[in-house]
């Protein structure tokens, strides 16, 4: 169980479908794939996705950050050493997915050597998770189209839906086409990716309130502190931090302040160690939790899959895990599937994942 080597592999995947949002877009996956190698040749793998617009990764800083610093702090040390290789790599401020990368790289390596999925090794709570879509800047019409075309192809009746222009008509008018679209058993909320200000985003709830959302998220900056706190006080549902707070502390820290109400949980950022923290935290309070998307391709999926599923107080709600579908293409030699709005765990030991050769080939940008 010895940890011989911890690699970062870029590659490149354009997007079929681009997202657009308040704080950036995504038309292309430049992610990195870490692959952590033990002394018995078992390798476990992650990705880690660059989201400059939010952390100030790129994907050179993460296989830069790796290769120079979380790489020689992590080999010689073993798979059961989880929690020294957070203490040191928590040394250094930042980088949240290259540090889950290498932590959710050493889970599946584990469960590949005792030969059990992670997700039972977490927990093993559920079976599947229902399956949550993030839907992105559009025409309201367009947008209301791919939210039908969710459900009648993949049975998806759950939609997070991308807000924060200006002014706030648009967004408004995008909700109420989606609800009048796919009817009220669907569960509709919504992301503002930092892009209102306080009072306008209190304006956009109000207008919203007929819509039915079950939460709202990252309506207005965290750092304006007090019109965040007066935001969130009189918001009928809970808001949802997100890039707000990326670590357990910063969890902490914005729910104890009022900034927040409930928690995205995204293992790309917070990987299984400190997901696991945050949820218990989350739990522990009584505030809710949603498994978050960070854009993930399927290999980051399956990681999301495998944490959400394995908590009672995670599997509860509907887990963002479809925007891989955007994707042109994959990693995986077998995709993921969504059935009737759910995505079931994967079976096989580690994360229940195989990288395709052949793909890995075709896609990294290092040869
Ligand atoms: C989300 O939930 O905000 C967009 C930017 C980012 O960091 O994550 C995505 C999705
Ligand atoms: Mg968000």
């Amino acid at each position: 169980m010895k940890i011989v080597s911890v690699r970062a592999v870029p590659y490149a995947i354009p997007f079929s479908r681009p997202l657009h949002f308040a704080s950036g877009f995504i038309d292309l996956a430049d992610n990195v794939l870490v692959q952590v190698t033990t002394d018995d040749g078992v390798v476990g793998v992650a990705e880690a996705p660059p989201r400059p617009y939010t952390y100030g990764e790129t994907q050179v800083s993460i296989v830069g950050v790796i290769e120079k610093l979380f790489a020689p702090a992590v080999e010689g040390l073993t798979l059961l050493d989880r929690e020294e290789v957070r203490a040191r790599l928590g040394r250094t401020v930042g980088n949240p997915t290259a540090k889950a990368a290498i932590d959710m790289a050493m889970w599946d390596a584990w469960g590949k050597t005792v030969g059990q999925p992670v997700h039972e090794l977490l927990g093993g709570y559920a079976d599947r998770l229902r399956v949550s879509h993030m839907l992105g800047f559009e025409a309201p019409e367009i947008v209301a189209d791919q939210a039908i075309e969710l459900r009648e192809t993949l049975g998806i009746t759950s939609y997070k839906i991308k807000v924060g222009r200006q002014p706030i008509d648009l967004d408004v008018a995008v909700c109420r086409a989606v609800r009048t679209a796919v009817g009220d058993d669907a569960e509709i909320y919504i992301d503002g990716n930092r892009g209102w200000t306080a009072p306008q985003a209190a304006e956009a709830v109000r207008q919203l309130e007929g819509v039915g959302l079950s939460r709202v998220e990252e309506l207005c900056r965290a750092d304006d502190v007090m019109g965040r706190r007066w935001l969130v006080s009189q918001c009928p549902v809970p808001f949802v931090a997100d890039e707000s707070a990326p670590t357990p502390a910063d969890v902490t820290r914005e729910l104890m302040a009022g900034a927040a109400t409930g928690v995205s949980i995204k293992t790309a950022r917070t990987g299984f160690s400190d997901s696991l923290r945050v949820a218990h935290l989350a739990e522990g309070l009584g505030v809710e939790t949603v498994i978050g998307n960070q854009i993930d391709g399927q290999v980051g999926t399956a990681c999301s899959l495998a944490f959400g599923a394995s908590q009672a107080w995670t599997a509860r709600n509907s887990a963002e895990l479809s925007n891989y579908l955007d994707m042109s293409d994959d990693l995986l030699a077998d995709p993921l599937t969504i059935i009737d709005g759910a995505m079931h765990v994967l079976p096989g030991p580690g994360l229940g994942i195989e990288i395709d050769p052949d793909k890995l080939s075709k896609y990294r940008t290092d040869v």
